[in-house]
């Protein structure tokens, strides 16, 4: 048998087995290193005699080329056993039934806002913000807020500096004069957040919520304001009809003043708005003053318009039938996953931003 005969059989039988990748590279270095076995007998052909030497390397050339396409699959074997092997390892069993795992809720006070926000913008209001930390002007001066003002006090507000110039805003009418100032008119806006009072007892929080609403343009009037709460208390409650009553008032900053009552009943010990002949004190508002409107260099000549403030918390309790403020404040987890609504779970007449 010829050398390369030798050779052929020799590494076909190994190249059958089970090799490693190792063991592999090892055989191929063998063969075609160097000085390796198939190189040897290249490196023979100019010694070989002219009648033979044809035959001799067109056989080595096939036997090199059938061991090269050996050596190769073998090499994609490997390579496949390895990847199968990783595939197996890795493999997820999607008939596990999934962790436990515990979903937040969405605060009442939060779904009211969205909720308020969704109604007022499906009129036109765009809702803005502002900081808690506010100045003096901005809470007061510009509001037409007399020094004298019993708001002003301490016992009533919380002032942060001895100058009594820092203070957390008392009402977010602050978030209007900021957007008055930075803007020009029309203005048609909402201004939900939180508010701060010196005042803490079953009723009041130091902390609680409002939204104001501000429409300023040539000709807004008392008509416009009272179509625009009668509006926003029906979709709110989610009621085809209501009473409501404006009653006169005062404040600083309208001109004149009013405050909006809807009626009301208890009904098998459930409180239903819109019926019933009882009323129920929820806003106050008033054609926004013509002094408010210089001290945010809006020319009271050429526009006009209203303004409401509106206390959330009472109105969640109202619709959500929460009977006690303080508990909105307690962050008791039990109560917010009774009274807290599922951020994925979306009703058909959700009114709520979506998040
Ligand atoms: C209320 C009642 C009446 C009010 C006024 C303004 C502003 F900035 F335009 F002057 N914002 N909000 C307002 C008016 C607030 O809360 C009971």
């Amino acid at each position: 048998m010829s050398d390369i005969k030798k050779i052929k059989d020799e590494f076909f039988q190994k190249l059958k087995g089970n090799l490693n990748l190792p063991e592999l590279n090892e055989i191929k270095s063998n063969l075609f290193g160097k000085n390796g076995i198939i190189s040897l007998q290249f490196k023979k052909i100019g010694s070989i005699s002219e009648n033979d030497r044809k035959k001799f390397a067109s056989d080595l050339n096939k036997i090199k080329n059938e061991l090269q396409d050996l050596i190769n699959n073998k090499y994609n074997e490997i390579q496949n056993a390895e990847i199968n092997k990783k595939l197996e390892k890795e493999k997820i069993d999607v008939t596990l039934p999934e962790r436990n795992f515990v979903r937040g809720k969405i605060h009442p006070v939060s779904q009211t806002i969205d909720e308020i926000s969704s109604i007022f913008s499906e009129i036109g209001f765009s809702v803005e913000e502002g900081p808690d930390v506010e100045n003096e002007y901005n809470n007061f001066t510009a509001l037409n807020t007399p020094d004298n003002h019993p708001a002003r006090d301490m016992h009533d507000t919380f002032y942060l500096d001895e100058k009594r110039d820092k203070l957390l805003r008392t009402h977010t009418s602050p978030v209007q004069v900021r957007t008055m100032l930075n803007d020009k008119p029309p203005f048609k806006i909402i201004a939900p957040g939180r508010t701060y009072r010196s005042d803490s007892d079953q009723t009041h929080s130091p902390m609680f919520h409002q939204v104001e609403g501000l429409h300023i343009d040539k000709d807004i009037n008392m008509g416009h304001l009272k179509g625009c709460l009668n509006y926003f208390i029906k979709e709110f409650f989610e009621v085809e009809k209501i009473r409501i009553r404006f009653r006169p008032s005062h404040f600083p900053f309208t001109e004149p003043s009013a405050e909006v009552d809807i009626g009301y009943e208890i009904k098998d010990g459930k409180i239903k708005i819109g019926e019933g002949d009882k009323w129920l004190e929820i806003l106050g508002c008033g054609m926004v003053h013509p002094n408010v409107l210089k001290n945010v260099n809006v020319n009271p000549n050429h526009f006009q318009g209203y303004a409401f403030g509106i206390g959330i918390d009472r109105l969640a309790m109202l619709k959500y039938g929460i009977n006690d403020l303080r508990s909105f404040f307690d962050c008791d987890y039990r109560w917010l996953n009774h009274f807290g609504f599922d951020p994925l779970d979306v009703p058909t007449n959700y009114r709520g931003l979506s998040r």
